[in-house]
């Protein structure tokens, strides 16, 4: 109910902003006082090119997204990981992990990520610290989060979102062997 009427007040107030805009748009006069012509021109050509370009690199990138290489497989581990002021929990098969989690290598692992009190960010690191996932961990919903680790080490979990003074401390060592 109160997403509806949301959502029909922002349609109003949008509705109002593209009146007023093409209201604008109608009276300006054309005019070049400026001599803004040309750098209008070339503005023009330039975000045409932009945006050409990134349509393309979109086009060329989009298919080696991490997410659609895993999307037809089973996994081969499901881990529940719940996020909490200030550490990481994990369940495997509904028993308590002991930590470091131990995952096998080269396996597709799923975790299912949730929180117990507020938005936290589970973000996965390799070995070199370079952040290889991440998802969003929220009180009420389950983000599931698909990971492959490609070489046996110590990779770290932290928390992505400040989450109050003890973010910097919130973080869980996985063993991959
Ligand atoms: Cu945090």
């Amino acid at each position: 109910m109160i997403q509806s009427l949301a959502a029909l007040v922002s349609l109003v107030l949008a509705l109002i902003v593209i009146a007023v805009a093409l209201l604008v748009a109608r009276r300006a006069t054309t005019r070049d006082a400026g001599g803004y012509a040309v750098v209008y021109r070339v503005r023009r050509h330039y975000a045409t090119a932009l945006i050409a370009g990134l349509a393309v690199v979109l086009f060329l990138t989009l298919s080696r997204t991490p997410y659609a290489s895993t999307a037809d497989e089973a996994p081969a581990r499901k881990i529940d990981a719940v996020g909490w002021m200030w550490a990481w929990d994990f369940q495997v098969d509904g028993a308590s992990a002991s930590l470091p989690l131990e995952v096998p290598v080269r396996e597709l692992v799923e975790f299912a990520v949730t929180s117990k009190d507020v938005n936290h960010g589970f973000g996965i690191y390799d070995l070199q610290g370079r952040l290889i996932a991440q998802t969003q961990a929220m009180p009420g919903y389950v983000n599931h989060l698909r990971v492959r680790f490609e070489k046996p080490g110590i990779y770290h979990v932290l928390c992505l979102e400040y989450c109050g003074v003890g973010h910097t401390v919130m973080m869980a060592e996985i063993l991959v062997r």
